[in-house]
Parts: C-alpha cells; structure tokens; sequence
C-alpha cells in the first residue's frame, strides 16, 4: 500500500517507519525544516527499543508534495490536534475519490474537521496506545509496545478499512477492528482528560499523579463530565471501567514513567497544547447541552494560563 504520513513528528515517525519496515511505500510530510533536512541527509534514524534503525524515507513539505503529482492510497493524519485543519487546508490537492484518511490524533472534533476535505466513506479512525518521542530533527526514540483500534466511520468504508488493519497487523502495529470507534475515541480522551492536563499542571509523571491521596476524585470527577457530554452525543461510558483503564495506567510496568504528550509540549517545548480538543471540547460541548463541566473548565483555563505564563507557541 501506499501511504503518506501527514505529521511526521514523534507518533508520525513511529508509524511510518514501522509501515516502511513491513514493505510498505511510505512518504513522509512535515513542514519543518531542520527535520526535512536531516531526514534527506541522513534518514529517519530511530532508537527503536535500544537497537538503531535507519530507514530512507522521502519527506516532503506540504508545497512540495502538491506540486509532485503524487498520488497515494493512505494518508495517515498525525499532526497534533490544532494542526490538523492546517495540514488539510494544504494537502488537499493530493486527495481525491481513491484517496483513504486514518485519523489517529487524540482529542475529539476531528471528524467536522476531516470531513471537510474527505468524503466520509474514505475515513477511518482509530485510537492508539502506541508512544513516541522525538529526540532532535530526524532523531526518534521509540520504546515499549502498544495497541491501536480502528473503524470505518461509515459502512461503506469497512472494506478498506479491513485492508488498512491486515497492512498494520503485518507491521506488529497490534490493530484491531473495533466496533465502536466513537467509544474508543470518548475512553482514550477520558485517558488524556485526565492524565494529560493534570500531570503538566502537577508536573509529574503519570505513577506520581496516580500516588496522589486526590488523584482517585479528581479522576472521577473528569470522567464524570465526560460521561455526561458523550451521553448527549449517543455513547455510553462505563465509567467504572474508564476509571479501572485509567489507573492500570499509573504502574511503573505500564505507562506509570511516561510524561504525557501535553507535558511534553508545554513543559519541555514551550509548545500550545490539544487541551482545546479534549477538556476545552468537553467543557465547550456541555455549555451547548446545558451540562456543567466545571472540571473540565477549570483545568482547560489553568492550561490556557500556564501557556501564556510560558509563552508557549
Ligand atoms: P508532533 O508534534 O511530534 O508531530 C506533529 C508533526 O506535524 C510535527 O512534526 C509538525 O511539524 C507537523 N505539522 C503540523 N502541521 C503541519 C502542516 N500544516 N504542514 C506540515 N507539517 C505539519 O506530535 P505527536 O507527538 O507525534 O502527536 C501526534 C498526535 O498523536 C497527537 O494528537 C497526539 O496527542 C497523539 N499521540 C501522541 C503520542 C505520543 O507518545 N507522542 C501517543 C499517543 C497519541
Ligand atoms: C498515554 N498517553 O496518549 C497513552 O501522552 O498523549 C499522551 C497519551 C496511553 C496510556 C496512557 C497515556
């Protein structure tokens, strides 16, 4: 198959090089120079689980894979979530009728977004428990295993959806197909709702924040306005299953010492956040509906507060 990775940072490098790893025809578009630089000279070059990997795959910028004529049958969306309109807006000449999109950002909304560009039978989205880091241009650290769900969005893409799953399950990317995407991507944005924001503003990891005497009610409480906005929109959270899935995250054997991609953006890079696509959505959400979601407003505007106070861009 092949695949374009749209958003090749830290999660876009892992997918790509293990696509490319598998035998895939994999294309890398990024817009940031000292990465696209070093990638042509020397490569993406990966720590993968302690053993380097280097693997030559063409990167172009948005202008550039424009004017290349290329076509390509995937494109994997891995821009962070306030970038993903912007990198549509300028690939949109590389999509047409043939042209699949698998969203696997974190947060909530990107479907208005993608549907923009996308007619709906060529979307498919999943969540993933993959990591991944960025160690300088061109440089990824990529430890550990992970998982990913996937769907279709509407019936008629199953059958390209299927083929996107057995290409992945040939990569060891751990695909499964879900039957309800939309309660996947509520359950993993109730992960990054509370974990997320919480760590940056605590600034820990997520095995410090789950040692907390008030992790417990703050977790139960975030999950509870979740629950209550995904309700309005058809998807039932068990919440006491959310918030078991949550703290099986906290171990040290499972992602206790990980930062969270939000404290990794804020505190490490002075970078904005997704926290817009995931509290801010819920709190936005709930103020269309009539739900109360002080948590979620409270925590969104204490990380709008820390961007500023950090002068993050
Ligand atoms: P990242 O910032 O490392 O990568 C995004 C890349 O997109 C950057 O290299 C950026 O230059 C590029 N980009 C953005 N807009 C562009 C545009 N208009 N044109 C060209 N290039 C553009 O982000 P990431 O950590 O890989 O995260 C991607 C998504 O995956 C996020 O939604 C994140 O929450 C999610 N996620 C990340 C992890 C993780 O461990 N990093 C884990 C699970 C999910
Ligand atoms: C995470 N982390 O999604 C993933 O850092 O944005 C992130 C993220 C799976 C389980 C626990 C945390």
């Amino acid at each position: 198959m092949k695949i374009a990775i749209a958003g090749a940072g830290a999660m876009g490098s892992r997918i790509g090089l293990m696509l490319h790893e598998a035998g895939n025809e994999v294309l890398l578009i990024d817009r940031w120079e000292a990465h696209i630089e070093a990638i042509r000279e020397h490569g993406l070059i990966a720590d993968f689980n302690g053993k380097e990997i280097v693997a030559h795959l063409p990167i172009y910028s948005p202008e550039e894979i424009t004017q290349s004529g290329e076509q390509v049958d995937l494109i994997i969306a891995l821009t962070k979530s306030n970038q993903l309109d912007g990198m549509f807006q300028a690939i949109q000449s590389l999509i047409n009728e043939q042209t699949h999109v698998f969203c696997l950002l974190n947060g909530l909304g990107h479907d208005d977004t993608l549907a923009k560009y996308v007619p709906k039978q060529n979307i498919i989205f999943g969540i993933t428990t993959w990591t991944a880091g960025l160690s300088g241009p061109g440089k990824a650290k990529l430890q550990g295993t992970g998982e990913i769900e996937m769907e279709n969005i509407v019936p008629a893409g199953k059958e390209f959806a299927l083929q996107v799953l057995a290409v992945f399950q040939q990569a060891g990317l751990n695909p499964t197909y879900s039957t309800n995407v939309k309660y996947s991507i509520w359950r993993k944005a109730c992960v990054n709702g509370t974990l997320n924001g919480l760590c940056t503003i605590l600034d820990c990891n997520i095995n410090q924040f789950g040692s907390l005497p008030v992790a417990k009610n703050l977790v139960e409480t975030i999950v509870s306005e979740f629950a209550a906005v995904a309700k309005q929109e058809g998807t039932n959270l068990d919440q006491a299953e959310v918030i078991t899935h949550i703290e099986s995250t906290y171990s040290k054997t499972t992602q206790g010492l990980h930062y969270p991609s939000m404290y990794q953006d804020l505190i490490k890079s002075r970078r904005t956040t997704e926290i817009d696509y995931i509290n801010g959505a819920v709190w936005r959400k709930g103020q269309k509906y009539g739900i109360a979601t002080p948590y979620c407003a409270f925590l969104t505007q204490l990380i709008h507060g820390k961007e500023a106070l950090l002068q993050a861009k």
